[in-house]
C-alpha cells in the first residue's frame, strides 16, 4: 500500500518567513497566473509531477546553488537551473511585437547578436525593462520564468536545446520565493497545453540553428499520459485486481477500500460528492503557526471559516479512538471531552504508532479526511464548526490546507459510514468539584505547583491568571497587559536616568533596514538570517526592495555614526534608544524569555580609545547588575562569556546570568559587548585624532529587554502566583476593607470604608503606591486570592476590630509574615517594610543562587550535576574546542537517558501513570554561562576539569533556556 505512487511532494518551508503587511491576497486580476499557488495548482490540475522548495528571494545562479537542497525525488536529480531573460526587440513598433522570453543554460554565454541570427532578424534586441516585464508578463525583475509566458501568448518562447535536452528544470513558479522541480518534457506539455510553443536555440559552438518543436520525445512520457485523463466512470464498475503492486492513483475508490494516501486521493472522492474546496499550499507548518500562514480564502463562500484543530485520542477504558476536530481557537480539556461522551475517565492522545497504523498520518498531520483510512475512529466536531458551516484542515499533508463546506466533508464521510459526535463546548463541566467551588467566584487560583515537572504551566498560568499577559493569535507574540507594562516602566525608568547621568543620549532610528544595509555586516548577520522578518508587499503590490523588520540596529544606525563623527571633539558618542525588536524564532516561545517581538533599550557608544570603550562596557554592566539586583531583587553574576557564546560581531561580551532554581536553568539577563574596531571598519567610522592622526572609533553596544519581567517572575513567584518585589509592583499595598453583615447593619461599614480610604490618602502621599479594593461584588477571601495572584507585596486587612483599637493588620506576600501596625505613623513603617521585603528577597534569592553554585572536576561530575539541576563551576582551558566537547558529551547523554525513561514511562502506561509536560530534550545541552569577573586563583600546573589543557579561567556552566 504504502508503494503507491504520490503525485507531488513540497519540501520543508525554509526557515524564513515571508512577512506581509498586507492582509489583502486577492490581486488586481490582469493576469491567468499571478502567483505561487496559482502555478502548482495549474501543475496538480494536469497531475504533473513536481517538487518545490521555498526559499528567500534568490540574487543569481550562484547563490541559488547554496540555497537550493538537492530534490527529494530522485527523478530529479539530473536537472538545470536555467537563466531566463525576457528580451524586446527594440526597433518594433508594435507594443505587442518583438517580444521574447529566452530559457538559456547558464553556463553558456549567449549575445543578442546570436540570437538575433538564429531568428534571422536584425540585431535590436535588448533586455526588457522591469516596467515592460511586468506589463507584460506579470512578473518581476528576478522572477522571470517561462511560466509566465501563460500570461502573453505574444511573448515569443526562446528555449536553448540544452535545456531542452535536459531531463529536469528547477524554475521559480512566478515568484522568486520558491523554486519548483520539474520534468522539462512537463512543462513543455503544460505549456502547450496553453497554447505555448518553443522555438529551440542551438548555441553550440558552429550552430546557429532553430526549429519549432511539435513535441518533445520523452521515453518516461508514455506511462504518464495516463494522468491526462481521470475516468470517473471507472468506479461505476470496479475492477479487481489481485493485489496489485503499485496501484494507480485512479484506482482509489470507495468500493476497493483503499487507502486515502494524499490530497489528490482526497479529491477524487470530493469530487464524487460534487464539494466545493480550495486549497492553499504553504510548506510544512506546525498547527500553532497556521494562523500566520493561511491566507484569507479567495472564494467568498469560505471567508467565514473555521481554522480547524485536530486531535488524536483514545479511550483506554473502551479502546476507542476517537478524532475530535474542534475550533484551533479554543483551548479543548480533556474532561470537557469525557464530560460530553460520558467516559469515565479523559482519553489520552493517542500514539503516533497507532496514528501511523490506523489511519496512514504522520504525528501533526491528524486531519478528517485520515477518518477514511479507519472508519471504526469515532468523529467528534466541535458545534461551533457546524455552526460556522466551513472549515480549514490539512489534507491528509502537513504542506497544504484546504478550505471545505462543513456540510460536504460530512456527506463525503457519510459515504463511508462515518457521522459525527456534536460537542458543545459551550455547557459547562458540571463535576463535583467545580460544583464546590461555585461558591467562591470565577476565578480560580494557580492549578500546577511551582515544580520542574510542570515548571511551564505554572509558568503560564502565573502570568495569564495575574493578568500581566494576554495570548495573541500570531504565535511568539504577547500581549503586556498593565500589570506587565508598569514593571517594564519602573526597569526603563530606572536605566534610563542610570545612563543619562553617564551622558548618554536617547534618540530613535527607523523600524525598517533595506536588505542592502543588512548585509553590510553580511558575516555576522549570515548566522541570524532566518530570524529576520520581512516586508515584502504594500497592499496587493510586491515591494521592489523587500524590507527587513530590525532585528538589532546596528546597520541601521552605524551609517549615521560614520556621517557624524569627524573628529576627536565628536567622542564619545554614546546613544540609546528604547524600541521594539522582531527576531522570528523557531524554539519554543515563552513569554517575555524567548518571544518574536520583545521591547528593548539598545546603547551604541563610540569612543576614542579601546580603555575608554571597555570602561563604558563594564559600566553598563554594573548598571545592569543593579536593574536586576536593586530593582528586581534577583542576584546576578557578572562574567565575560566564552568565544563560543560571546556575540561573534564583536570584540569581547560581557554579560549577567542567573539561574531559575525550580528548573535548574540558567539564563542570560542582560549583555554589554565591547566591539572592538570591527564595526567601525565595516561601516568606516573614523576621526581625526589629537595628533591629526585618521583613526577608527572604539565601538561599545548593550541591551536590556523584557526579559527581565520573565525572569523576576520565575525567580519569585509561588504556589499562589506571583511574588512582586516592592520596587517593581504596580500596587505596593492593597487596603481589603472587611465587612461582615453585621457591620452593615450597625451602620459600621461606612465607618470602616472612611477610616481605609484615610489611610490609603496618607499612604499615597507619602508616595506609596496603593489602592483600596472596595469592590462589594467580592468577599475578603476572593480578595486576598486575587492580590495573592498579582503578587502585591502587602496587603492591608482592614475592618471593625482594627477600627476600634486603631491599627491596622499587614500581610506579607513573600513570606506570610503577619504584623499589627497602628494608624498613626503607618507611612513609615510601610515604607520600612517595603524595604525590607525588597532586601529579603534579594538575600533568599542570593540564599538559593550559591547554595545550587557547585564544583565538578571531571566530565562525570558535570554531568551529574547537570541532572541535579545545579549551576557548575569549573576550572577551564578556556578553549571553544572544549566546550563543543563538554557539549557534546551532555547531549549525547541526556538523550540517552531520556530515551531509557520513555521506555520505563511506556512500560508504566499500562499502570496509568500521570501526565508529565512534553520536554524536546534535543534543545536542552549544558553550555558555559560565563566566566565570572570575580576569579579565584587558579593554582599553577592545574589542568582543565575535562581535557589535558593547562586551567585558564573558572566558568560557569548550565542548561539554559
Ligand atoms: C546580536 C548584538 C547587540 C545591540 C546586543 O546584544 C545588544 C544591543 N546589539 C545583538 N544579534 C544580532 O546581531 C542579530 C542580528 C540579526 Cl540580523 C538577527 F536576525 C538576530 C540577531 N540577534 C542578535
Amino acid at each position: 500500500m504504502f508503494k503507491k505512487l504520490i503525485n507531488f511532494k513540497f519540501k520543508t518551508i525554509s526557515q524564513t518567513i515571508k512577512f506581509s503587511y498586507s492582509l489583502i491576497t486577492n490581486m488586481d486580476k490582469k493576469f491567468p497566473l499571478n502567483s505561487v499557488e496559482e502555478t502548482l495548482e495549474l501543475l496538480k490540475d494536469q497531475k504533473l509531477k513536481f517538487e518545490v522548495q521555498y526559499h528567500d528571494p534568490i540574487d543569481t545562479i550562484e547563490a541559488s546553488k547554496n540555497i537550493l537542497k538537492k530534490p527529494l525525488d530522485s527523478d530529479f536529480q539530473k536537472n538545470i537551473f536555467p537563466v531566463n531573460k525576457f528580451i524586446k526587440d527594440k526597433k518594433d513598433k508594435d507594443p505587442d511585437g518583438g517580444l521574447y522570453l529566452l530559457v538559456q543554460d547558464p553556463s553558456q554565454k549567449v549575445e543578442f547578436k546570436q540570437i538575433a541570427q538564429i531568428l534571422k532578424i536584425k540585431d535590436n534586441l535588448r533586455l526588457g525593462d522591469k516596467d515592460l516585464l511586468y506589463e507584460k508578463l506579470g512578473v518581476t525583475q528576478g522572477s522571470v520564468n517561462p511560466f509566465a509566458l501563460i500570461n502573453n501568448l505574444k511573448v515569443k518562447f526562446l528555449l536553448d536545446k540544452t535545456i531542452y535536452e535536459t531531463d529536469t528544470i528547477c524554475i521559480h513558479p512566478m515568484k522568486n520565493v520558491s523554486s519548483l522541480y520539474m520534468k522539462t518534457a512537463d512543462l513543455l506539455k503544460l505549456l502547450k497545453s496553453r497554447g505555448v510553443e518553443p522555438i529551440i536555440m542551438d548555441f553550440g559552438p558552429g550552430n546557429s540553428t532553430a526549429c519549432h518543436k511539435e513535441e518533445k520525445q520523452n521515453k518516461k512520457q508514455e506511462k504518464p499520459e495516463k494522468h491526462d485523463k481521470p475516468e470517473p466512470e471507472k468506479h461505476d464498475k470496479p475492477e479487481k485486481h489481485d493485489k496489485p503492486e503499485k496501484p494507480e492513483k485512479e484506482e482509489i475508490n470507495l468500493e476497493n477500500n483503499n487507502i486515502v494516501m494524499n490530497f489528490s486521493d482526497v479529491e477524487k472522492l470530493l469530487v464524487k460528492v460534487d464539494a466545493k474546496y480550495e486549497i492553499q499550499s504553504h510548506g510544512k507548518v506546525i498547527e500553532k503557526d497556521l494562523p500566520n500562514i493561511i491566507h484569507p480564502p479567495k472564494a467568498s463562500e469560505f471567508t467565514n471559516f473555521v481554522l480547524g484543530s485536530n486531535k488524536f485520542m483514545r479511550d483506554k477504558k473502551s479502546n476507542s479512538f476517537y478524532l475530535l476536530l474542534h475550533d484551533a481557537k479554543h483551548k479543548v480539556e480533556y474532561k470537557h471531552i469525557s464530560y460530553l461522551l460520558g467516559l469515565k475517565e479523559n482519553p489520552k492522545l493517542g500514539d503516533k504508532e497507532i496514528l501511523k497504523e490506523k489511519m496512514n498520518i504522520v504525528d501533526g498531520g491528524v486531519n478528517p479526511f485520515a477518518l477514511l483510512n479507519s472508519p471504526s475512529v469515532k468523529f467528534l466536531l466541535d458545534k461551533v464548526i457546524l455552526d460556522t458551516g466551513v472549515v480549514c484542515v490539512h489534507p491528509m499533508d502537513v504542506c497544504s490546507s484546504v478550505f471545505i463546506k462543513v456540510s460536504d466533508l460530512l456527506k463525503l464521510l457519510k459515504l463511508y459510514g462515518i457521522e459525527p459526535v456534536i460537542m458543545d463546548f459551550t455547557t459547562k463541566v458540571e463535576h463535583k468539584e467545580e460544583v464546590e467551588e461555585k461558591n467562591t467566584p470565577d476565578k480560580k487560583g494557580v492549578e500546577y505547583p511551582k515544580e520542574d515537572k510542570c515548571f511551564a504551566k505554572w509558568y503560564q498560568q502565573v502570568i495569564t491568571k495575574s493578568e500581566m499577559i494576554d495570548y495573541y493569535e500570531i504565535s511568539g507574540c504577547y500581549i503586556l497587559r498593565p500589570w506587565a507594562y508598569q514593571m517594564w516602566e519602573f526597569i526603563t525608568a530606572y536605566f534610563d536616568k542610570k545612563i543619562k547621568e553617564d551622558g548618554v543620549e536617547n534618540a530613535y532610528f527607523p523600524l525598517f533596514v533595506s536588505k542592502h544595509a543588512l548585509e553590510k555586516e553580511k558575516e555576522h548577520v549570515e548566522g541570524f538570517s532566518p530570524e529576520v522578518a520581512w516586508v515584502t508587499k504594500s497592499g496587493s503590490k510586491d515591494l521592489e526592495n523587500p524590507i527587513a523588520i530590525r532585528p538589532t540596529s546596528e546597520t541601521i544606525m552605524y551609517p549615521s555614526y560614520a556621517n557624524w563623527i569627524r573628529s576627536h571633539r565628536d567622542l564619545p558618542l554614546k546613544l540609546n534608544q528604547w524600541t521594539n525588536i522582531v527576531r522570528w524564532e523557531f524554539k519554543n516561545p515563552t513569554p517575555f524569555i524567548r518571544t518574536r517581538e520583545f521591547l528593548w533599550q539598545e546603547g551604541h557608544t563610540a569612543h576614542a580609545t579601546f580603555e575608554e570603550a571597555d570602561k563604558e562596557v563594564h559600566l553598563i554592566l554594573d548598571f545592569y547588575k543593579q536593574v536586576y539586583e536593586e530593582l528586581l531583587a534577583v542576584p546576578v553574576i557578572q562574567g565575560i562569556k566564552s568565544e563560543n557564546e560571546k556575540f561573534a560581531g564583536g570584540f569581547k561580551t560581557t554579560t549577567i546570568e542567573t539561574m531559575v532554581p525550580t528548573i535548574g536553568k540558567g539564563i542570560q539577563c542582560a549583555t554589554s559587548h565591547h566591539l572592538g574596531q570591527n564595526f567601525s571598519k565595516m561601516f568606516g567610522i573614523k576621526f581625526e585624532s589629537e595628533n591629526m592622526t585618521n583613526e577608527y572609533v572604539w565601538q561599545t553596544s548593550w541591551g536590556l529587554t523584557t526579559r527581565t519581567i520573565g525572569v523576576a517572575v520565575m525567580v519569585h513567584g509561588d504556589n499562589k502566583g506571583l511574588v512582586l518585589p516592592p520596587r517593581i509592583a504596580p500596587i505596593q499595598v492593597i487596603l481589603i476593607p472587611i465587612i461582615k453583615t453585621e457591620d452593615e447593619k450597625d451602620g459600621n461599614k461606612s465607618k470602616i470604608l472612611n477610616q481605609i480610604f484615610d489611610i490609603f490618602k496618607s499612604l499615597k502621599q507619602a508616595g506609596i503606591r496603593c489602592k483600596v479594593d472596595d469592590r462589594d461584588n467580592y468577599g475578603a477571601g476572593w480578595k486576598y486570592n486575587y492580590w495573592e495572584m498579582k503578587g502585591v507585596p502587602i496587603r492591608l486587612e482592614f475592618g471593625i476590630n482594627e477600627l476600634k483599637q486603631l491599627k491596622v493588620q499587614l500581610c506579607c506576600r513573600d513570606n506570610k509574615e503577619k504584623l499589627d501596625f497602628a494608624i498613626q505613623g503607618l507611612e513609615k513603617n510601610v515604607e520600612d517594610l517595603l524595604v525590607k521585603i525588597q532586601a529579603r528577597m534579594l538575600e533568599n534569592a542570593k540564599v538559593e543562587l550559591n547554595a545550587i553554585i557547585k564544583l565538578a572536576n571531571s566530565n562525570e561530575e558535570l554531568f551529574k550535576l547537570i541532572t541535579e539541576k545545579k549551576m557548575i563551576k569549573t576550572m577551564w582551558c578556556n578553549t571553544s574546542q572544549c566546550e563543543d566537547n563538554v557539549k557534546k558529551m551532555v547531549k549525547e547523554t541526556l538523550v540517552k537517558i531520556n530515551e531509557a525513561n520513555k521506555l520505563e514511562k511506556k512500560k508504566q502506561e499500562k499502570s496509568g501513570n500521570e501526565e508529565e509536560e512534553e520536554v524536546d530534550i534535543t534543545e536542552i545541552t549544558a553550555k558555559t554561562l560565563c566566566m565570572p569577573l570575580e576569579q579565584d586563583t587558579i593554582p599553577t600546573n592545574q589542568k582543565c576539569f575535562s581535557c589535558n589543557l593547562p586551567a585558564k579561567k573558572w566558568v560557569l556552566w548550565g542548561k539554559t533556556y
